[in-house]
């Protein structure tokens, strides 16, 4: 699944000199605060269960093109963003050829479960550092920076997104409930911004147990898996499509967040708590007092026919544990066959709070880019004026509008009002 209009390049290995990206097909002038991309960066290091790394890194965005007083040109957006611990690895991940003296004892013992042994195998090399550099969760950070640029016009737009961990290990919040995004507090929202919790998980009592689990992990030598719920409010209707599969609303959303390291699985609304229960119980009743099509529920994660409905865009993004392990399970050297413990590498032990901003990033991507693909526009005056008529005609039935403006109609009555004179049809 590649993005419509929008493309997004970033390269970078872990330890190597810095991380990059290119992002292309923004509209002009679109207002972008560096603090508001550093902030998301500094987002996407916090919680507990990270490794040491995160005390060494402080992510900055530096632009290198594609701005001119804060505001973006039209033409490709580049930045990079270092890495500090770099400077403890210039000689074992040197760009330039060391001899082979000089050189690190290769890695040859894959860990199940990450890219070790398939990109071993893949770019044909005897040292699974090769592979493990990229296949790295730092390649994120630009993934995030260039998320963060995809907010800020989703924000001019008066899209917003938001997330919370919902599950670590065997541990869930809210009970499982059908609709846990309902259930979070503006308080707490409010609270993650400027001072996040641990976990980031708005259900404290199962937050304190969520602790609990990743301080027996950490004492066991292992690691935690979980699930993270990512939202986005304000999405106008109709954005994607139900003609073509490779145009649905729930592809992008889903090939987005499934592109993140250690992701195996992604739920939109119910998910796969719908394929159990009578069609009664997951369809969404139109709330006949409100406006702009509200629904009286949102089981259905604010996507039917592959079109955003109005209602908030709700995912659940399944995360399974690390791969690194510090009390490694078996793997077989690549070299010479012996069966020993796999390679341990200086790691993350819950990655849960940090995946979530990651997938706040990811949905941002897709949803900026289905926006942009369908509604179109060269510049930020353009998508504004596209969205302000999309939500014109989303208003919903006669009545939930001023008395007498035409934007209580349907864009295509309103027009054939417009053409047939104050009265419409008169019929
Ligand atoms: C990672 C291992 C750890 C993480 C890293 C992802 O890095 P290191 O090997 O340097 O300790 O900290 O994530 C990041 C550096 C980051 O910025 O998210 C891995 O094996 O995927």
């Amino acid at each position: 699944m590649t993005l419509r209009r929008l493309r997004l390049l970033t390269a970078g290995e872990s330890h190597g000199p810095g991380l990059s990206g290119i992002l292309e097909g923004l509209p002009a002038d679109l207002r972008i605060s560096t603090a508001r991309v550093d902030k998301e960066l500094a987002r996407r290091q916090h919680g507990y269960g990270s490794g040491r790394r995160m005390r060494i890194e402080r992510d900055r965005v530096q632009w290198t093109a594609g701005l001119r007083f804060g505001r973006t040109l039209g033409s490709p957006l580049a930045f990079s963003i270092a890495n500090r611990d770099w400077a403890n690895w210039e000689e074992r991940m040197s760009v330039e050829p060391v001899a082979s003296s000089r050189r690190p004892k290769p890695i040859t013992l894959a860990r199940p479960g990450h890219a070790d042994l398939a990109g071993a195998v893949k770019y044909d090399t005897g040292d699974i550092r090769n592979v493990l550099e990229r296949a790295s969760a730092r390649s994120t950070a630009p993934r995030v920076a260039a998320g963060a640029v995809c907010r800020q016009l989703l924000e001019a737009c008066h899209v917003h997104i938001w997330s919370f961990v919902d599950q670590l290990g065997p541990v869930r919040a809210f009970d499982g409930a059908d609709e846990p995004a309902a259930l979070v507090s503006a308080e707490w929202r409010e609270r993650d911004r400027r001072q996040p919790s641990p976990l980031r998980c708005p259900d404290p009592e199962a937050e304190a147990v969520m602790l609990a689990e990743v301080d027996a992990a950490v004492a066991a030598g292992d690691s935690v898996g979980g699930s993270f719920v990512v939202v986005a409010e304000g999405m106008p209707i109709g954005i994607g499509s139900s003609a073509e599969w490779d145009r649905r609303i729930d592809s992008a959303v889903a090939a987005a967040l499934m592109g993140i390291q250690a992701v195996k699985g992604v739920e939109i609304g119910l998910g796969f708590g719908a394929v159990g229960r009578r069609g009664s119980e997951v369809h969404d009743e139109v709330d006949p007092g409100a406006p702009a099509w509200a629904r009286k529920t949102n089981r259905a994660g604010g996507t039917e026919g592959g079109m955003t409905n109005g209602a908030p865009i709700v995912a659940r993004v399944g995360v399974k544990p690390v791969a690194t392990l510090r009390k490694p399970l078996d793997s077989v050297d690549l070299v010479s066959g012996e069966v020993r413990r796999a390679h341990i590498e200086r790691s993350d032990v819950a990655i849960m709070p940090r995946a979530a901003v990651v997938g706040e990033a990811m949905l941002a991507l897709a949803l900026a880019d289905s926006l942009l693909a369908d509604l179109g526009g060269d510049t930020m005056g353009d998508v504004r004026a596209a969205v302000r008529r999309r939500r014109r005609r989303s208003q919903g039935p006669r009545g939930s509008a001023p008395a007498g403006s035409l934007d209580a109609l349907p864009e295509n009555a309103a027009s054939e009002a417009t053409e047939l004179g104050a009265g419409g049809s008169g019929s």
